[in-house]
C-alpha cells in the first residue's frame, strides 16, 4: 500500500515537472527553452497602496519615510509600472515544425531540411525516437493526407 502511494506521488512529481517548468522559469531560462515563451507584461501600481516597508521598497520605485500630513510612515513615490512579465508555455502542435499553426508541405520540407543537416527538432519527432528520419516524413505527410 505504502508502496504504491510512493509511486503516485513519484509519478505526480515527474509529470509536474515535465509540464509545469515555464512558469517557474526567469527571463533567462525562459528564453532558452524552446518549449517556453517569455511574455513582458506591465501593469500601473502606486506607493501609497503598500502599507509595511518591506513591501514598499520591494518595489524597487518607492521608499518608505515619514508622511506628517498622514502623521505616520507612508509609501512615497507616486505611480508607477510593475513588471509583471512570465513565462508561459507554447502550445506546440506535433509535426508543426515552423510553428505557423498549419502542417502543410512547408513542414515537410523542414523535416527533409533536418534529416539533410543530421539535425534534431522535438516538433519534427513525430514518433519520438529522438531520431529525425524519412519515417517523420512520412508520418507528417500521413497527418496531411488525413490519413
Ligand atoms: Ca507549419
Ligand atoms: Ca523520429
Amino acid at each position: 500500500m505504502v508502496k504504491k502511494y510512493k509511486i503516485i506521488i513519484l509519478t505526480i512529481t515527474l509529470l509536474s515537472t515535465l509540464l509545469c517548468q515555464c512558469d517557474e522559469y526567469e527571463q533567462f531560462q525562459c528564453e532558452n527553452d524552446e518549449l517556453c515563451n517569455w511574455v513582458n507584461d506591465y501593469e500601473w501600481a502606486n506607493c501609497s497602496s503598500y502599507n509595511n516597508s518591506q513591501d514598499c521598497y520591494a518595489t524597487g520605485h518607492c521608499w518608505w519615510s515619514w508622511d506628517a500630513s498622514e502623521w505616520q510612515d507612508t509609501c512615497s513615490g507616486g505611480a508607477f509600472q510593475l513588471d509583471i512579465s512570465y513565462c508561459e508555455e507554447i502550445d506546440f502542435q506535433l509535426g508543426d515544425i515552423n510553428n505557423d499553426f498549419i502542417i502543410n508541405v512547408l513542414d515537410v520540407i523542414e523535416v527533409a531540411n533536418l534529416i539533410q543537416n543530421n539535425s534534431y527538432n522535438q516538433f519534427a519527432d513525430i514518433n519520438n525516437d529522438f531520431i529525425i528520419n524519412v519515417l517523420d516524413a512520412i508520418l507528417i505527410i500521413n497527418i496531411i493526407l488525413g490519413r
